[in-house]
Protein backbone atom coordinates (compact mmCIF):
# COMPACT_ATOMS: atom_id res chain seq x y z
CA UNK A 1 0.00 0.00 0.00
CA UNK A 2 1.03 3.09 -1.07
CA UNK A 3 1.03 6.29 1.08
CA UNK A 4 1.58 9.87 0.94
CA UNK A 5 1.34 12.68 3.01
CA UNK A 6 0.99 15.29 0.92
CA UNK A 7 -0.06 18.59 1.73
CA UNK A 8 -2.28 21.08 4.38
CA UNK A 9 -4.50 22.84 2.99
CA UNK A 10 -5.88 25.70 5.68
CA UNK A 11 -9.31 26.61 6.47
CA UNK A 12 -10.79 29.16 8.38
CA UNK A 13 -11.61 27.03 11.24
CA UNK A 14 -9.82 23.76 11.05
CA UNK A 15 -6.47 22.64 9.21
CA UNK A 16 -6.90 19.55 6.83
CA UNK A 17 -4.42 17.70 6.56
CA UNK A 18 -4.78 15.99 2.71
CA UNK A 19 -3.15 12.28 3.09
CA UNK A 20 -3.97 9.95 0.44
CA UNK A 21 -4.08 6.66 0.14
CA UNK A 22 -5.23 4.03 -2.44
CA UNK A 23 -7.23 0.68 -2.09
CA UNK A 24 -9.26 -1.07 -4.31
CA UNK A 25 -12.51 -2.38 -4.22
CA UNK A 26 -15.30 -3.93 -6.25
CA UNK A 27 -12.66 -3.91 -9.22
CA UNK A 28 -12.26 -0.23 -9.14
CA UNK A 29 -8.83 1.38 -8.19
CA UNK A 30 -9.69 3.98 -5.27
CA UNK A 31 -8.08 7.00 -3.90
CA UNK A 32 -8.73 7.94 -0.22
CA UNK A 33 -8.08 11.45 0.81
CA UNK A 34 -8.61 13.41 4.28
CA UNK A 35 -11.15 16.27 3.38
CA UNK A 36 -11.49 17.62 6.74
CA UNK A 37 -10.05 16.20 10.06
CA UNK A 38 -10.41 17.09 13.72
CA UNK A 39 -14.37 16.77 13.69
CA UNK A 40 -16.36 16.13 17.03
CA UNK A 41 -19.03 13.06 15.36
CA UNK A 42 -20.03 14.40 12.06
CA UNK A 43 -23.45 12.90 11.55
CA UNK A 44 -24.90 13.96 8.70
CA UNK A 45 -24.02 15.34 5.28
CA UNK A 46 -24.92 16.50 2.31
CA UNK A 47 -24.25 18.44 -1.08
CA UNK A 48 -25.48 21.71 -2.70
CA UNK A 49 -25.84 22.24 -6.05
CA UNK A 50 -22.49 24.25 -6.17
CA UNK A 51 -20.33 21.11 -4.53
CA UNK A 52 -20.56 22.15 -1.39
CA UNK A 53 -20.55 19.92 1.60
CA UNK A 54 -23.12 20.54 4.48
CA UNK A 55 -22.65 18.77 7.30
CA UNK A 56 -23.09 18.58 11.19
CA UNK A 57 -21.24 17.60 14.44
CA UNK A 58 -22.81 16.28 17.20
CA UNK A 59 -22.25 18.54 19.79
CA UNK A 60 -23.87 21.33 17.35
CA UNK A 61 -22.21 22.53 14.42
CA UNK A 62 -23.39 22.90 11.18
CA UNK A 63 -20.28 23.54 8.14
CA UNK A 64 -19.84 23.74 5.23
CA UNK A 65 -16.86 22.31 3.42
CA UNK A 66 -15.31 22.92 -0.24
CA UNK A 67 -14.24 19.26 -1.00
CA UNK A 68 -12.01 20.80 -3.76
CA UNK A 69 -10.13 23.53 -1.28
CA UNK A 70 -10.56 21.81 1.78
CA UNK A 71 -11.89 25.17 3.45
CA UNK A 72 -14.66 24.64 6.40
CA UNK A 73 -16.61 27.43 7.68
CA UNK A 74 -18.44 26.65 10.85
CA UNK A 75 -21.52 28.78 10.16
CA UNK A 76 -23.66 27.81 13.06
CA UNK A 77 -23.32 26.53 16.94
CA UNK A 78 -26.99 25.69 17.97
CA UNK A 79 -26.35 26.86 21.58
CA UNK A 80 -29.46 24.75 23.19
CA UNK A 81 -28.37 21.45 22.02
CA UNK A 82 -28.00 18.94 24.75
CA UNK A 83 -25.56 16.39 23.33
CA UNK A 84 -25.00 13.04 25.55
CA UNK A 85 -25.09 9.02 24.68
CA UNK A 86 -26.26 8.86 20.79
CA UNK A 87 -27.92 12.41 20.91
CA UNK A 88 -27.15 15.40 20.06
CA UNK A 89 -27.30 17.67 16.95
CA UNK A 90 -27.98 14.84 14.29
CA UNK A 91 -29.08 14.48 10.64
CA UNK A 92 -29.34 17.70 8.02
CA UNK A 93 -31.49 17.86 4.76
CA UNK A 94 -31.11 20.83 2.30
CA UNK A 95 -34.37 22.12 0.63
CA UNK A 96 -34.23 19.70 -2.87
CA UNK A 97 -34.75 24.00 -4.82
CA UNK A 98 -31.82 24.97 -2.52
CA UNK A 99 -30.04 27.63 -2.67
CA UNK A 100 -32.80 28.91 -4.95
CA UNK A 101 -34.75 28.18 -1.46
CA UNK A 102 -32.45 29.15 1.18
CA UNK A 103 -33.55 26.35 3.59
CA UNK A 104 -31.63 23.56 5.81
CA UNK A 105 -33.87 21.42 8.16
CA UNK A 106 -31.81 19.74 11.07
CA UNK A 107 -33.01 17.87 14.59
CA UNK A 108 -31.33 18.42 17.50
CA UNK A 109 -31.95 17.07 21.00
CA UNK A 110 -32.31 19.45 24.07
CA UNK A 111 -33.15 19.25 27.82
CA UNK A 112 -36.32 20.12 28.96
CA UNK A 113 -37.20 19.73 32.87
CA UNK A 114 -34.70 17.04 33.13
CA UNK A 115 -35.70 14.71 30.33
CA UNK A 116 -34.51 14.84 26.53
CA UNK A 117 -36.42 15.89 23.89
CA UNK A 118 -35.66 16.22 20.30
CA UNK A 119 -36.94 19.01 17.45
CA UNK A 120 -36.39 19.40 13.98
CA UNK A 121 -36.04 22.96 12.76
CA UNK A 122 -35.34 24.90 9.91
CA UNK A 123 -32.68 26.84 9.01
CA UNK A 124 -32.49 30.07 6.62
CA UNK A 125 -29.28 30.43 5.20
CA UNK A 126 -28.70 34.25 4.24
CA UNK A 127 -25.98 34.65 1.59
CA UNK A 128 -25.15 37.89 1.90
CA UNK A 129 -23.83 37.34 5.19
CA UNK A 130 -23.10 34.06 4.70
CA UNK A 131 -24.52 32.84 7.72
CA UNK A 132 -27.43 30.33 9.33
CA UNK A 133 -30.38 31.30 11.04
CA UNK A 134 -32.90 29.46 13.13
CA UNK A 135 -36.28 30.30 11.36
CA UNK A 136 -38.65 27.91 12.40
CA UNK A 137 -39.60 24.53 14.52
CA UNK A 138 -41.63 21.87 12.33
CA UNK A 139 -41.79 19.26 14.72
CA UNK A 140 -41.08 19.23 18.91
CA UNK A 141 -41.39 17.59 22.06
CA UNK A 142 -40.36 14.56 20.18
CA UNK A 143 -39.81 11.74 23.13
CA UNK A 144 -35.98 10.87 23.95
CA UNK A 145 -33.98 9.08 26.28
CA UNK A 146 -29.29 9.09 25.44
CA UNK A 147 -29.86 6.54 22.81
CA UNK A 148 -32.86 5.53 20.08
CA UNK A 149 -33.14 8.67 18.80
CA UNK A 150 -33.49 8.57 14.87
CA UNK A 151 -33.67 11.54 13.27
CA UNK A 152 -32.44 10.39 9.68
CA UNK A 153 -33.64 12.85 7.14
CA UNK A 154 -34.72 12.40 3.38
CA UNK A 155 -36.77 14.51 0.83
CA UNK A 156 -39.25 12.87 -1.09
CA UNK A 157 -39.55 14.19 -5.15
CA UNK A 158 -42.94 15.89 -3.91
CA UNK A 159 -40.75 18.32 -1.55
CA UNK A 160 -42.39 16.36 1.84
CA UNK A 161 -40.17 15.66 4.04
CA UNK A 162 -39.42 11.99 6.24
CA UNK A 163 -37.59 12.16 9.35
CA UNK A 164 -37.11 8.94 11.62
CA UNK A 165 -37.61 8.75 15.15
CA UNK A 166 -36.89 5.93 17.29
CA UNK A 167 -38.62 4.24 20.41
CA UNK A 168 -36.54 6.10 23.16
CA UNK A 169 -36.40 2.72 24.58
CA UNK A 170 -40.18 2.47 24.93
CA UNK A 171 -40.93 -0.46 22.58
CA UNK A 172 -44.75 -0.46 22.58
CA UNK A 173 -44.99 3.07 21.62
CA UNK A 174 -43.73 1.85 17.85
CA UNK A 175 -46.77 0.65 17.90
CA UNK A 176 -48.74 3.58 18.50
CA UNK A 177 -50.01 5.38 15.20
CA UNK A 178 -50.28 8.51 17.09
CA UNK A 179 -47.42 8.66 18.68
CA UNK A 180 -44.26 10.16 16.38
CA UNK A 181 -41.88 8.07 18.36
CA UNK A 182 -40.67 4.98 16.80
CA UNK A 183 -42.00 5.47 13.07
CA UNK A 184 -41.10 7.03 10.06
CA UNK A 185 -42.61 10.51 9.57
CA UNK A 186 -43.36 12.55 6.84
CA UNK A 187 -44.59 16.17 6.53
CA UNK A 188 -44.85 19.40 4.56
CA UNK A 189 -41.40 21.99 5.35
CA UNK A 190 -43.92 24.11 7.76
CA UNK A 191 -43.84 20.54 9.93
CA UNK A 192 -47.92 19.55 8.72
CA UNK A 193 -49.02 16.31 8.01
CA UNK A 194 -49.38 16.01 4.18
CA UNK A 195 -53.19 14.79 3.12
CA UNK A 196 -52.48 11.84 2.02
CA UNK A 197 -50.26 10.41 4.91
CA UNK A 198 -51.65 7.02 5.97
CA UNK A 199 -53.81 8.42 8.76
CA UNK A 200 -55.19 12.08 7.88
CA UNK A 201 -54.01 14.46 10.46
CA UNK A 202 -51.37 12.23 11.36
CA UNK A 203 -47.22 12.45 10.96
CA UNK A 204 -46.74 8.87 10.89
CA UNK A 205 -45.71 7.30 7.53
CA UNK A 206 -44.75 3.66 8.84
CA UNK A 207 -44.73 2.53 11.86
CA UNK A 208 -42.83 -0.05 14.21
CA UNK A 209 -39.26 0.85 14.39
CA UNK A 210 -36.72 0.57 16.73
CA UNK A 211 -34.33 3.64 15.56
CA UNK A 212 -33.99 3.73 11.59
CA UNK A 213 -30.45 5.59 11.27
CA UNK A 214 -30.37 5.90 7.45
CA UNK A 215 -32.67 6.74 4.48
CA UNK A 216 -32.11 6.99 0.74
CA UNK A 217 -33.56 8.00 -2.45
CA UNK A 218 -33.38 5.11 -5.20
CA UNK A 219 -34.58 4.99 -8.64
CA UNK A 220 -38.53 6.04 -9.26
CA UNK A 221 -39.05 7.09 -5.75
CA UNK A 222 -37.88 4.07 -4.37
CA UNK A 223 -37.00 4.86 -0.97
CA UNK A 224 -34.53 2.15 1.55
CA UNK A 225 -34.25 2.19 5.17
CA UNK A 226 -31.25 1.05 7.43
CA UNK A 227 -32.51 0.59 10.97
CA UNK A 228 -30.36 -0.84 14.30
CA UNK A 229 -31.79 -4.04 15.51
CA UNK A 230 -31.36 -4.72 19.41
CA UNK A 231 -28.30 -7.78 19.74
CA UNK A 232 -29.85 -9.29 16.55
CA UNK A 233 -31.27 -8.12 13.29
CA UNK A 234 -29.67 -5.22 12.06
CA UNK A 235 -32.35 -4.08 9.02
CA UNK A 236 -31.80 -3.17 5.32
CA UNK A 237 -35.02 -2.49 3.38
CA UNK A 238 -37.91 -1.00 1.57
CA UNK A 239 -39.64 1.73 2.83
CA UNK A 240 -43.65 1.18 1.98
CA UNK A 241 -46.50 3.95 2.92
CA UNK A 242 -48.41 2.99 5.56
CA UNK A 243 -47.19 -0.39 6.70
CA UNK A 244 -45.87 -1.95 9.75
CA UNK A 245 -42.26 -2.79 10.32
CA UNK A 246 -42.85 -4.93 13.17
CA UNK A 247 -40.79 -3.96 16.40
CA UNK A 248 -40.81 -4.95 18.87
CA UNK A 249 -42.78 -7.66 18.32
CA UNK A 250 -40.91 -8.86 15.01
CA UNK A 251 -37.09 -8.58 14.38
CA UNK A 252 -35.68 -9.03 11.12
CA UNK A 253 -37.90 -11.70 9.20
CA UNK A 254 -40.75 -13.11 10.31
CA UNK A 255 -39.55 -16.50 11.03
CA UNK A 256 -41.32 -17.56 14.15
CA UNK A 257 -44.26 -18.92 15.13
CA UNK A 258 -45.37 -15.17 17.42
CA UNK A 259 -43.19 -13.16 14.80
CA UNK A 260 -45.15 -15.12 11.88
CA UNK A 261 -48.91 -14.35 13.40
CA UNK A 262 -47.93 -10.34 13.99
CA UNK A 263 -46.97 -10.85 10.13
CA UNK A 264 -49.85 -11.87 8.85
CA UNK A 265 -51.84 -9.93 11.22
CA UNK A 266 -49.99 -6.39 11.12
CA UNK A 267 -49.22 -5.92 7.54
CA UNK A 268 -45.67 -6.58 8.25
CA UNK A 269 -43.20 -5.49 5.62
CA UNK A 270 -39.62 -7.87 6.07
CA UNK A 271 -36.34 -6.55 5.50
CA UNK A 272 -34.72 -7.29 2.48
CA UNK A 273 -31.78 -8.01 4.53
CA UNK A 274 -30.95 -9.02 8.15
CA UNK A 275 -27.77 -8.99 10.12
CA UNK A 276 -26.58 -10.85 13.11
CA UNK A 277 -24.48 -9.75 14.94
CA UNK A 278 -25.47 -6.60 14.34
CA UNK A 279 -22.98 -4.09 12.26
CA UNK A 280 -25.10 -0.91 13.53
CA UNK A 281 -25.76 -0.23 10.21
CA UNK A 282 -26.03 4.11 9.74
CA UNK A 283 -25.74 6.01 6.75
CA UNK A 284 -27.16 4.61 3.38
CA UNK A 285 -27.03 6.36 0.06
CA UNK A 286 -27.89 5.49 -3.48
CA UNK A 287 -24.69 4.64 -6.28
CA UNK A 288 -25.83 6.02 -9.41
CA UNK A 289 -22.79 7.73 -10.81
CA UNK A 290 -20.12 6.36 -12.73
CA UNK A 291 -17.02 7.42 -11.43
CA UNK A 292 -16.81 3.79 -9.71
CA UNK A 293 -18.54 1.50 -12.56
CA UNK A 294 -19.08 -1.62 -10.12
CA UNK A 295 -20.73 0.56 -7.64
CA UNK A 296 -23.57 1.77 -10.00
CA UNK A 297 -27.20 0.74 -9.28
CA UNK A 298 -26.40 -0.25 -5.72
CA UNK A 299 -26.85 1.19 -2.04
CA UNK A 300 -23.80 1.95 -0.33
CA UNK A 301 -24.60 1.38 3.57
CA UNK A 302 -22.07 2.56 6.44
CA UNK A 303 -21.75 0.95 9.61
CA UNK A 304 -20.90 1.96 13.15
CA UNK A 305 -19.94 -0.65 14.66
CA UNK A 306 -18.45 -3.23 12.27
CA UNK A 307 -17.31 0.09 10.04
CA UNK A 308 -17.66 -1.14 6.90
CA UNK A 309 -18.91 0.12 3.58
CA UNK A 310 -21.13 -2.12 1.98
CA UNK A 311 -23.05 -2.47 -1.61
CA UNK A 312 -26.13 -3.64 -1.47
CA UNK A 313 -27.50 -4.48 -5.35
CA UNK A 314 -31.58 -4.28 -5.06
CA UNK A 315 -33.49 -6.21 -7.43
CA UNK A 316 -34.87 -3.36 -9.76
CA UNK A 317 -38.86 -4.39 -9.80
CA UNK A 318 -39.16 -6.86 -7.12
CA UNK A 319 -37.80 -6.48 -3.16
CA UNK A 320 -35.58 -8.64 -2.64
CA UNK A 321 -31.76 -8.78 -2.65
CA UNK A 322 -29.65 -9.55 -5.31
CA UNK A 323 -26.07 -9.12 -3.58
CA UNK A 324 -24.38 -7.41 -0.65
CA UNK A 325 -20.82 -6.76 -0.68
CA UNK A 326 -18.26 -5.79 1.48
CA UNK A 327 -15.78 -2.99 0.17
CA UNK A 328 -14.52 -1.57 3.40
CA UNK A 329 -14.07 -3.72 6.68
CA UNK A 330 -12.94 -1.48 9.94
CA UNK A 331 -10.31 0.28 7.77
CA UNK A 332 -11.37 3.70 9.24
CA UNK A 333 -13.13 2.54 12.51
CA UNK A 334 -16.55 3.81 12.99
CA UNK A 335 -18.37 4.91 10.23
CA UNK A 336 -22.06 7.31 10.47
CA UNK A 337 -22.67 8.75 6.89
CA UNK A 338 -21.93 8.55 3.33
CA UNK A 339 -22.58 11.01 0.63
CA UNK A 340 -22.73 10.25 -2.70
CA UNK A 341 -21.36 13.47 -4.37
CA UNK A 342 -22.33 14.81 -7.87
CA UNK A 343 -19.19 14.14 -9.81
CA UNK A 344 -19.87 10.14 -8.25
CA UNK A 345 -16.60 10.62 -5.49
CA UNK A 346 -17.96 8.70 -2.22
CA UNK A 347 -17.72 10.84 1.11
CA UNK A 348 -17.62 8.93 4.35
CA UNK A 349 -18.17 10.20 8.04
CA UNK A 350 -15.75 8.77 10.48
CA UNK A 351 -17.23 8.72 14.46
CA UNK A 352 -14.58 7.63 16.31
CA UNK A 353 -15.32 10.45 18.76
CA UNK A 354 -18.51 9.15 19.99
CA UNK A 355 -17.87 7.58 22.87
CA UNK A 356 -17.82 4.00 21.49
CA UNK A 357 -14.60 4.48 19.30
CA UNK A 358 -11.33 4.16 19.41
CA UNK A 359 -10.16 7.99 18.39
CA UNK A 360 -7.22 8.10 16.14
CA UNK A 361 -5.27 11.72 15.73
CA UNK A 362 -7.01 13.09 13.14
CA UNK A 363 -10.60 11.67 14.11
CA UNK A 364 -12.82 12.76 13.64
CA UNK A 365 -13.24 13.17 9.88
CA UNK A 366 -14.41 12.95 6.50
CA UNK A 367 -13.20 10.66 3.61
CA UNK A 368 -13.63 11.42 0.30
CA UNK A 369 -12.93 8.28 -2.34
CA UNK A 370 -12.54 9.17 -5.77
CA UNK A 371 -10.95 7.06 -8.42
CA UNK A 372 -7.55 6.46 -9.03
CA UNK A 373 -5.96 8.50 -12.02
CA UNK A 374 -9.62 10.31 -12.78
CA UNK A 375 -9.24 13.11 -10.51
CA UNK A 376 -8.01 16.84 -11.35
CA UNK A 377 -8.01 17.80 -7.60
CA UNK A 378 -6.35 14.44 -6.62
CA UNK A 379 -3.19 14.87 -9.05
CA UNK A 380 -2.81 18.82 -8.35
CA UNK A 381 -2.80 17.82 -4.78
CA UNK A 382 -0.19 15.30 -5.38
CA UNK A 383 1.90 17.42 -7.74
CA UNK A 384 2.24 19.76 -5.04
CA UNK A 385 5.02 19.36 -2.44
CA UNK A 386 4.65 18.96 0.48
CA UNK A 387 5.32 21.78 3.68
CA UNK A 388 4.23 24.55 5.38
CA UNK A 389 1.83 27.47 4.27
CA UNK A 390 4.14 30.21 4.45
CA UNK A 391 1.46 32.58 2.94
CA UNK A 392 -1.75 34.14 1.66
CA UNK A 393 -1.19 36.41 -1.74
CA UNK A 394 -4.08 37.29 -4.44
CA UNK A 395 -4.30 35.63 -7.69
CA UNK A 396 -1.70 38.36 -9.03
CA UNK A 397 0.78 37.53 -6.54
CA UNK A 398 0.99 39.89 -4.32
CA UNK A 399 0.83 39.32 -0.68
CA UNK A 400 -1.95 39.67 1.33
CA UNK A 401 -1.32 38.26 4.56
CA UNK A 402 1.39 35.72 6.14
CA UNK A 403 0.59 32.55 7.35
CA UNK A 404 -2.50 30.53 6.07
CA UNK A 405 -5.48 32.12 7.71
CA UNK A 406 -8.12 32.75 5.43
CA UNK A 407 -10.56 34.33 8.25
CA UNK A 408 -11.91 37.76 8.03
CA UNK A 409 -10.50 38.24 4.36
CA UNK A 410 -12.93 39.29 1.58
CA UNK A 411 -14.71 36.44 -0.26
CA UNK A 412 -12.47 35.42 -2.89
CA UNK A 413 -10.09 33.14 -4.40
CA UNK A 414 -6.23 33.30 -3.07
CA UNK A 415 -3.60 31.46 -3.45
CA UNK A 416 -1.99 29.85 -0.44
CA UNK A 417 2.08 29.63 -0.81
CA UNK A 418 3.92 26.31 0.08
CA UNK A 419 7.33 26.92 1.88
CA UNK A 420 8.20 24.43 -1.13
CA UNK A 421 7.08 27.94 -3.59
CA UNK A 422 3.99 25.62 -4.79
CA UNK A 423 0.59 28.02 -5.05
CA UNK A 424 -2.15 25.98 -4.38
CA UNK A 425 -5.93 27.98 -4.72
CA UNK A 426 -8.22 28.17 -1.72
CA UNK A 427 -11.61 29.97 -1.95
CA UNK A 428 -12.63 32.28 1.06
CA UNK A 429 -16.69 31.92 0.90
CA UNK A 430 -18.94 34.99 1.02
CA UNK A 431 -21.22 32.76 -0.82
CA UNK A 432 -21.76 29.54 -2.73
CA UNK A 433 -19.15 28.72 -5.97
CA UNK A 434 -19.60 27.07 -9.03
CA UNK A 435 -16.81 24.95 -10.69
CA1 LIG B 1 -38.39 -4.52 11.13
CA1 LIG C 1 -37.15 -12.64 13.11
Amino acid sequence: MRRNTILALVACATSAVWAADTLSFAGDRTIERDLVTGLQVPWGMEEDSAGQIWFTERPGRVSRLDPVTGVRRVLLNLPDVYSTGETGLLDLALHPAFPKVPQIFTVYTYQSGGAIRERLVRLDWEAARDTLLPADTLLDGVRGVSTHVGSRLLFLPDTTLLMSSGDFQNQPIAQDPRAVEGKILRMTTAGAPPADNPVPGFLAWTTGHRNVQGLAMGPAGRVFYSEHGPNNDDEFGVVRKGRNYGWPTVHGFCDDVVEDKFCLDSNVVEPLSAYTPTLAVAGIEWYGADAFPSLKGRVLMVSLKAGQLRALRVHADKDSLLSDSILVNNRWGRLRDVLVLANGYIVVAVSNRDGRGTAGAVDDRLILLSPAGSSKVSRRVQATAAGRVLNVRNLGGRLVRAGSDLSGLPASLYLLEFESGTMVPAIQHGGLRKY
